[in-house]
Formats: structure tokens, sequence, C-alpha cells
């Protein structure tokens, strides 16, 4: 299948996140988009650079303010002197006004992120528009009849919602390429998040949509990031009552326990009579991961790839998340290996 790539994913380098009290190297960093290139490389898939596409497409679905200050944050934060990394420091919880947007950067950051884990730096604009046209350029593939497609994002974004940025996202490239399927013309599309974490904005993005079924099996919120959203009482709201479904599981769920919310998920989706697919990849529920806690070996990816493959439906895979560094390529390429094998 074809593999959907930008270079500009390496504007977007960190450099630390605060990470359980410490700041640490990111996680989320350059060198996994070229590994995993690397790997998919080797087996042979064909490599297309993402075609440039209107900002129009962002602004589908997430908030015209948020998406300007993504892309004026970092130049208004070296107005004032400053350079490097940004992180917010302060969050509008519980008794602070959440009405208004503070003037200054501080305040706006604090307001538009919700976790001090994902910096922006000068090129993080850059590379999460390019993620982003990397989904939007796979979802046209799938569109003009292939199969299936894969976009290489980097940065990831299902955590990113209609006006909210974290967990090293920005944009959510899952829900702009389930987006832009619809105004393709499909009717009903289904999202699959597989990442070991929940998929909390692409979840708000649909929540009171009919037309997109979201779906994500993920590390329990009660344990694990994002800790606020991804429970199971979760279901949608308004047009979008009974769209949301939501598989968490507990740290230590091994393949017997997670096949099962597999073929849980996979049924909601083939009910809803989707007529095109967006898988949220991460490979997070790698057992080698270092921020995750599934047990899944790596031939375990192969097999998610092919029941995966079994709805039949034209699919989008957009990457999301994995942090073995070592090991991303191999088991990306074992999805998409037997995803194609299957089709
Ligand atoms: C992204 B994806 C809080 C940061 C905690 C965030 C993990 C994000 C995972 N300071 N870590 O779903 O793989
Ligand atoms: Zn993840």
């Amino acid at each position: 299948m074809r593999v959907f790539h930008s270079p500009l994913h390496a504007r977007h380098d960190g450099g630390v996140e605060l990470h359980r009290g410490q700041l640490v190297p990111c996680f989320e960093m350059p060198a996994r988009a070229d590994y995993i290139a690397r790997a998919l490389r080797d087996v042979g898939h064909a490599f297309v650079e993402a075609a440039e596409h209107d900002d129009s497409r962002l602004a589908r679905v997430h908030d015209a303010a948020f998406v300007d200050f993504l892309r004026t944050a970092h130049a208004r934060w070296r107005e004032e002197g400053r350079d490097g990394s940004m992180l917010p420091s302060g969050f509008p919880a519980r008794s602070l006004r959440r009405d208004r947007v503070p003037a200054g950067i501080n305040g706006a950051m604090g307001y538009y992120a919700f976790d001090a884990g994902t910096p922006i730096v000068g090129g993080t604009w850059t590379a999460a528009r390019a993620s982003a046209h990397c989904a939007l350029s796979a979802a046209e593939d799938v569109l003009s009849g292939s199969t299936a497609a894969y976009a290489l994002c980097r940065p990831p974004g299902h955590h990113a919602a209609r006006s909210a940025y974290g967990g090293y996202c920005f944009l959510n490239n899952a829900a702009i390429a389930a987006q832009r399927l619809r105004d393709g013309g499909v009717e009903r599309v289904a999202v699959l998040d597989v990442d070991y974490h929940h998929g909390n904005g692409t979840q708000d993005i649909f929540w009171t949509r009919g037309d997109v079924l979201t779906v994500s099996i993920h590390g329990t919120p009660e344990t694990e990031y994002p800790w606020f959203l991804g429970f199971d009482d979760e279901t949608g709201e308004g047009d979008g009552a009974g769209g949301n479904l939501n598989l968490p599981l507990p740290r230590g769920t091994d393949w017997t326990a997670y096949t099962a919310a597999l073929e849980t998920a996979l049924a909601a989706i083939r009910r809803f009579q989707a007529g095109a697919l967006v898988v949220s990849l991460g490979v997070d529920t790698f057992e080698g991961d270092p921020i995750s806690a599934f047990r899944l070996g790596a031939d375990r990816f192969p097999q998610i790839g092919a029941r995966i493959a079994a709805l039949g439906l034209p699919t989008v895979l957009v990457q999301e998340g994995g942090y073995a560094v070592a090991e991303i390529g191999l088991n990306v390429a074992g999805v998409l290996g037997a995803f194609t094998e299957a089709r």
C-alpha cells in the first residue's frame, strides 16, 4: 500500500517533556518516523510525499481560533524575548474561568493545552500541518479507489480535540482524514483507535455526530493517560448518542483479553455499516513500550492487521503512538504487511 509521508515531521523536536515529575527527553521524537520509514521501505511499500492541502480542511474539525493559536504560538513566545520549547504550567481547572482566552501567550497556552508533556517549538506548526497533510493525502488516495493507504503521521493526532492540544498531539490527523472521507461522499465513517491511550480528541470531535462512529481500545483511564476521558459509560450525545464505544482494559492486558475487545470493536463497526474506516494506529500496545503496559508481542501486530482487513472496508491507516523506537518499524510493518496480504 502507499505510504504518505513528509520530511517536515523533523521540524517538531520538542526536547523535554514533564513526565512523572521530571523533565525527561521527549518520548515522541523524530527518530520514530525514520525507523518506521526504513522498515516500510525495506519491505517494498511505495512512498509518496504528501501533497499540500488547504488549511480549511483543518477547520472542518478544529476551532478556527485554536488553529490560529497553534499557527502563531511560537512567534508570540519569541516576541516576549523567549526561545526554545514552550510548556504550559497552569490550566483552567475547576473554580477557574474557561469562558475567555487570556491575551498573553502563557495564559493562552494553558487555556488550549491539557498537559505539560507536549512542547511547542519553532517548527511544531510546520510539522503538525504536514502530518495532517499525510492523513489528507492518504484519505484522498482511498477516495480515488485504493483499498487502503497509510499516513506516516508525526506528530500524532488522536489526543487533539476540537480546541485543545496535548498528549504529543496538535491537529487530529485521524479526524481530519475521517472528515475528508465524509466530504468526499462516504456517508458513514468509522474510526478504530488501537493506540494504547484513549483517543480523547477523536471522541470529542465526533461526540454529537451520528455520521462518524468512534471506537477506542485502550489502557483504562483509572490509571493511564489521559486519565479524564475514555471510560465505558461515554457513549455520545445528541445525534451522536450510541456513536462512541470505549473499551478500556487494565494494565498487563495480554493477547487473549485484547482480542476479545478487538472483536467487540470490529462487531460494532460492522453493525454501523460504515462505508470506510480510519484506523488510529498506535503500536504502543507492544510489550516493550516504555510508557505503556499491555503485553502484546511483536507477533501480534500482523494478527491485528489481518483482523482489521477482514472488515473489507476502504481503510486509511494513520500513525499514532509507539515509543519502543527500535521495534516501532517492525510493528507497523507487521500490521501493514498482514493487512495487504489479507486483501
Ligand atoms: C500519546 B499517544 C503528561 C504526559 C503524559 C503522555 C502520553 C501521550 C501518549 N505530562 N504522557 O497516545 O501515544
Ligand atoms: Zn499512545
